[in-house]
């Protein structure tokens, strides 16, 4: 299919100059599955370390993620990261809408999709991320939930934006719960997803978007839920800061 295998590492708010050195030196040595592309994403402080670390490895296929980028270009904005900034160091992708923004942080759904259109429109591509969380899971509206959140973005995108955009369904209680989605549970909620864009953007968005599975992936449970055949990768958290990542990356 015209859609490539797709892993993101997000470190989240973890590592330190030595354990990013480690992480980096076992992916520059390692052999990848060069069908995979592969994008890591340390915390800012690291973008710039990490993407020179990479330059030395035997892997040319595996990109720079920020895990956040603002919204507006570079002015009073304390705190902040802008699209230029992160061009400037040859940063090409960044990870938003990450549910630990969107509950921890209170970014809205429409937060989100400015942040996603201003990364576009600054050359980034983007790892755009929903999910629901468990009483919407138990209460059985996951894809009305997760729709919305996706109608959100549609609002803000043209139809050619969305080359630039891929999709990360997160259920937020399988987010470093340990507690993994059911095989059929991604692919049922990625089928929604896929069905949503065909019907409310265009059949060949649907067809060409990748659709990543994240939350408590591992090397374990990698192998099965990548057989689905609207699960196109993975972004992986905890297990992106252990060498079970290259297996994951494998998986495909
Ligand atoms: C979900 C995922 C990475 P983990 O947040 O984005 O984290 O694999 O630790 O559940």
């Amino acid at each position: 299919c015209a859609r490539k295998f797709f892993v993101g590492g997000n470190f989240k708010m973890n590592g330190s100059l030595a354990q990013i050195k480690g992480i980096v030196d076992g992916l520059n040595s390692a052999d990848l599955n060069q069908n995979a592309e592969v994008v890591i994403s340390p915390p800012a402080l690291y973008l710039a370390y990490t993407k020179d670390l990479l330059k030395d490895g035997k892997n040319k296929n595996i990109e720079v993620a920020a895990q956040n980028v603002f919204n507006k270009g570079n002015g009073a904005f304390t705190g902040e990261i802008s699209v230029s900034q992160l061009s400037d160091l040859g940063i090409n992708w960044v990870i938003l809408g990450h549910s630990e923004r969107r509950q921890i942080l209170g970014e809205s759904d429409e937060f989100i999709a400015s942040k996603t259109k201003a990364a576009i429109d600054g050359g980034l591509q983007v790892i755009w991320c929903c999910g629901e969380p468990l009483e919407i899971r138990e209460a059985g509206t996951t894809t009305d939930y997760v729709t919305k959140q996706i109608a959100a973005l549609a609002k803000v995108l043209s139809p050619e934006d969305w080359t630039k955009v891929v999709i990360a369904y997160e259920p937020i209680w399988a987010i470093g719960t340990g507690k993994v989605a059911t095989t059929q549970q991604a692919q049922d909620t990625h089928k929604d997803l896929r069905e949503w864009l065909a019907k409310n953007v265009s059949e060949k968005v649907a067809n060409e978007t990748r659709i990543l599975y994240g939350g408590s992936v591992t090397d374990e449970n990698s192998k099965e839920l990548a057989t689905q055949p609207d699960v196109d990768g993975f972004l992986v958290g905890g297990a992106s800061l252990k060498p079970a990542f290259i297996k994951i990356v494998n998986s495909a």
